[in-house]
């Protein structure tokens, strides 16, 4: 009866229906049974819900609730998206959440969480619910299972009032005997694995046809290309920064993967450990039909479709379903292409170009019981909360931009009116650090806690804490220095930053360093005539969001109106750097706001909303990209430099509105600040 308040329809029960089964409990005068919600504690409260005919869910079923959902599975992504259509089927916010309930035990929680979370985000009438932090609801996926058991034992037998916050291990997947594992903390850092697991929430990529409405956002293809890009700079930044040479692409699909990865991870749904992969792995053939998730990938697959989109990269175009061509030109050719390599509904052409990035996941995934022999599931790989953990992740990832490279590359170089504005000068930047010294980032490591009761719901908790240590700068203002020689003018401050040095602490070269440019800002300024000093604190980068927004259960009072979990983490903001200062070179440039304004009359301003959005890599909701540039932009196609070996100067030299500041990024290993 708890299912359908107003009318006590009950529906039909399945044999394991928990609800069925969950003890009373005493709440106030009356007695009722508790929700599965309600299992995390006494806050215990009985909601009513709408009579609804029960939805056909026999279909989404098939996925059984003690399996891992991966979506990178075709299978799975259509059972996915079965159960996302009928609840944006739902006519009022009512009868969408009493799918919701009736969905809820039913179904596998992975698939489940995943399909109403997108319908939130999606729905017109469920933009003041709040999607919570996936750390809050899975926190099974971001924190090693020792914590867990930590968590049981301070649970069984501490009272309430005298828990503490558990603490989490900096890297406790290896230790150092593998070289990887240097930069574990990185990798296995709570917030940027949220980062990654809400950027595909807010971008999903449909099934078929029928998901275009739910799917569509301006240059979404575009931005897959975009943000992996920077994620895999960002890493290679990282990597330098603690004397590893840059990640190796997977350009090689017959080759051993290397890098072993023991993700120490255990799905508490299903009570199952994520599946490790041994070092020297070979992708080999996966034949799970007799699965449920009935994966079929084979290598040779990758391979054809590699040298197809490759052969029309260099054809510059590409070949739709009614065997139309359609140029791979500099404006829509990366979107096009970022949907086709990914794959997306949006691939203009599935049958000939295949599923190549998301296959590489599922190769990865089932490495290591590819025919389903020993009935695993997948691994760390086939899940976007877990992915990025795993050093391979970034490797596919290198590849996969190098294929988007490769189009970039037959571009032809931004013209000189594509990259000056005329009369004005960047005179010079200098970032002032808090409490610290000029062009001298410093970084160090801190140490923040989160509640994560919600997602323990089989435990009767309170709340729980976790402490865990990740990377942290200190702030810092950019004071740039902009002189007007022309009439009022708006321009957009583009700031980029990367290391200067490569493995053999020679200068980088352009062609490479322009690959390692990661983003840090992107904003735009009014520019009177004359000099102006503009200021800008790095809290504001429009790349990031805080680490409240991240983690949060939600923003009180605020409604949903962006895509407020997606955003880099600010205190992965700058590399880490290294003890003795590692030198980086900050970029600077001015472009003419008229040229990047993007008309949409719907266009909020990136700031001062409800939340603080992040639209570099992460776009707006139901809005345009707010920047006409090419994603990159300046750094996405080949300079027109002569010289055999540019360097970066040779590429600024020319351009009055650009600039480059040398700086370090000095890391403190003495610091480890609490933040309560
Ligand atoms: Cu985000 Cu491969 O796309 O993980």
């Amino acid at each position: 009866t708890l299912l359908t308040g107003r009318k006590n329809i009950v529906f039909n029960i399945p044999d394991d229906m928990l609800i069925e089964r969950y003890r009373p409990i005493k709440f106030g005068i009356q007695q009722m049974k508790t929700m599965r919600t309600d299992r995390a504690g006494p806050e215990t409260t009985k909601v009513n819900v709408k009579s609804i005919d029960p939805p056909d869910l026999s279909e989404v079923e098939k996925i059984k609730r003690n399996e891992s959902f991966c979506l990178f599975n075709p299978t799975h992504r259509e059972r996915a998206y079965k159960l996302i259509r009928i609840l944006m089927s739902m006519p009022d916010v009512e009868s969408f959440f009493s799918v919701c309930v009736y969905a809820r035990d039913r179904l596998n929680t992975q698939l489940y969480i995943y399909a109403i979370s997108v319908a939130i985000l999606r729905r017109k009438d469920t933009k003041s619910v709040i999607v919570p932090s996936n750390v809050r609801v899975f926190p099974q996926f971001y924190l090693n299972n020792e914590v867990f058991a930590k968590i049981r034992e301070e649970l069984a037998v501490i009272p309430e009032e005298d828990r503490r916050p558990i603490l989490v291990q900096l890297r406790p997947t290896a230790n150092d005997l593998d070289i990887e594992h240097r930069i574990a903390y990185w990798r296995e850092d709570i917030g940027l694995n949220l980062h990654h697991w809400h950027w595909h929430l807010v971008y999903p990529n449909g099934y078929d046809q029928q998901d275009i409405e739910l799917v569509k956002n301006d240059r979404r293809g575009e931005l897959f290309y975009y943000m992996h890009q920077q994620m895999v700079a960002r890493y290679n930044f990282e990597r330098l920064s603690n004397q590893l040479a840059r990640v190796r692409h997977r350009n090689n699909f017959l080759e051993p993967i290397m890098e072993g990865y023991y993700p120490k991870i255990r799905d508490l749904c299903t009570n199952r450990d994520y599946p490790s992969r041994q070092p020297f792995s070979y992708w080999k053939d996966v034949h799970r039909e007799i699965a449920s998730d009935g994966t079929v990938v084979e290598v040779n697959h990758l391979h054809r479709w590699r040298d197809v989109i490759m052969n029309d990269i260099m054809d510059k175009r590409l070949l739709n379903e009614t065997g139309e061509y359609v140029s791979l030109d500099s404006e829509k050719g990366i979107d096009y292409l970022g949907n086709v390599v990914e794959s997306s509904i949006f691939s203009i052409n599935p049958q000939r170009y295949g599923d190549l990035h998301n296959a590489g996941h599922e190769l990865t995934g089932y490495i290591h019981d590819p025919e389903y022999k020993y009935l695993e599931d997948v691994g760390a790989m086939g899940n976007n909360a877990t992915a990025a953990r795993d050093p391979f992740f970034y490797q596919w990832h290198a590849y996969i931009d190098d294929i988007f490279v490769a189009h970039k590359e037959s571009l032809a170089p931004y013209t000189k009116e594509e990259l000056e504005f005329s009369d004005i000068t960047v005179q010079g930047i200098t970032v002032k650090v808090d409490e610290g010294r000029d062009n001298k980032f410093i970084t160090y490591f801190q140490q923040s806690e989160i509640e994560i009761s919600p997602g323990l719901d089989y435990y009767p908790v309170g709340p729980v804490y976790v402490r865990f240590i990740h990377l942290q700068h200190a702030p810092f203002t950019y004071h740039i220095q902009v002189n007007n020689n022309g009439t009022r003018r708006n321009g957009t401050v583009r700031i980029f930053m990367a290391p200067r040095k490569d493995e053999r602490n020679e200068e980088f070269i352009f062609k490479q360093q322009r690959r390692l440019f990661i983003e840090l800002d992107r904003f735009v300024v009014t520019l009177q005539k004359g000099l102006n000093p503009i200021k800008r604190r790095s809290e504001e980068s429009s790349v990031t969001i805080p680490f409240d927004q991240l983690f949060s259960p939600d923003m009180k009072g605020n409604e949903n109106d962006d895509f407020c979990k997606c955003g880099w983490p600010d205190y992965l903001l700058i590399p880490k750097g290294h003890t003795q200062g590692l030198p980086a070179d900050l970029f600077v440039m001015v472009s003419d706001a008229e040229k990047d304004f993007v008309p949409d009359k719907d266009s909020p301003p990136a700031f001062g909303k409800k939340c603080k959005s992040a639209p570099e890599y992460c776009g707006l909701r139901d809005k345009k990209y707010p920047d006409k540039r090419a994603m990159g932009y300046p750094f996405d196609r080949l300079p027109d430099i002569n010289s055999k070996v540019p360097k970066l100067e040779e590429f600024v030299a020319p351009y009055k509105n650009m600039f480059v500041q040398k700086v370090d990024i000095k890391f403190d290993p003495k610091i480890c600040y609490i933040r309560n």
